[in-house]
């Protein structure tokens, strides 16, 4: 991972300051790198890594940046990767333009891959796009949540799933695996992506800033009906009318928040 972070760090740079402090910022905060280690990780089911595996797990990790970046303008939030968020930071301009900055370096990176490699980030790209998209439109409305939950699943392959998928897929080609070891490697990521939300999404309710260096409580305070939601939703118990009535939208007063916080906590379906 030393040879992925310097090329990150020779990558994300630039002539005027300002955009080289901003496009650095949330790289400079760290991160788990879970994307590019899955990236080395699956280079070594073949030949192990080069320069070809690190340029596409520095790609991977850059796109995903790119997506922290707008996804926190777009959910206002304050905190990311426990620093202060680029949209609190520098304004909601310019964490958007950093984000498409970051993208457009993701992509010439990947661009020195081959026309194989662009299609698939191009093809992730449009994924985790149409993703974020359907999830921003969850009305929070569910008729039922038992459907609800195969939607939510498949809106979690792509926002999330795609790209883990990529990041195995990529370590896979350039490793030098047979097509049906990239296939097998790449459909076991996307998986693994689904869970990786899913465990987002509860920490959202369970952790607190510290833990998962995120606000908690965001997918309830913009009404998104994630699985917690869902599952305590399945509930015919009287007992769950008040927090069916809180999260039936956007929770915008505190105190409400504070309370469907703990009423969702507490609830059975935080021990499924
Ligand atoms: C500009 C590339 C680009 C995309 C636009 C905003 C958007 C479309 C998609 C958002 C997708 C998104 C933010 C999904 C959430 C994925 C997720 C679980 C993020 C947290 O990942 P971690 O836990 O974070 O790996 P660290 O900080 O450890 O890297």
């Amino acid at each position: 991972m030393t040879a992925v972070a310097a090329r990150m760090d020779e990558v994300v740079d630039h002539h005027d300051p300002f955009i080289a402090e901003a496009s650095g910022h949330l790289a400079r905060a760290g991160g788990k790198r879970f994307r590019p280690l899955l990236t080395l990780l699956a280079s070594e089911v073949g030949s192990g890594w080069d320069e070809k595996v690190v340029d596409a797990a520095v790609g991977v990790e850059l796109t995903h940046l790119a997506s922290l970046y707008h996804d926190d303008v777009m959910d206002e939030a304050d905190l990311r990767r426990g620093v202060e968020s680029a949209n609190s930071r520098y304004g909601n301009s310019t964490a958007i333009l950093i984000g498409d900055l970051l993208f457009g370096t993701a992509s010439s990176v990947v661009a020195g891959l081959g026309a194989e490699a662009v299609r698939i980030q191009a093809d992730t790209f449009v994924r985790l796009c149409a993703g974020q998209i359907r999830d921003d439109r969850q009305t929070g409305v569910v008729a039922d949540p038992h459907e609800a939950v195969a939607a939510y699943l498949s809106i979690l392959a792509d926002k999330t799933g795609s790209l883990i998928a990529t990041a195995a897929r990529y370590g896979a080609m350039f490793g030098g695996c047979d097509p049906e070891t990239v296939g097998t490697l790449t459909a076991y990521a996307e998986q693994l992506g689904i869970v990786f939300q899913l465990a987002d999404d509860v920490l959202d309710v369970a952790s607190d800033a510290d833990d998962s260096g995120k606000t908690p409580g965001a997918d309830l305070r913009e009404g998104k009906a994630t699985l917690p939601v869902l599952y305590a939703r399945t509930s015919s118990d009287p007992a769950d009318e008040r927090l069916l009535t809180l999260t039936r939208g956007p929770i915008e007063d505190p105190d409400e928040l504070a309370e469907a916080l703990t009423l969702l906590r507490a609830h059975p379906a935080m021990q499924q």
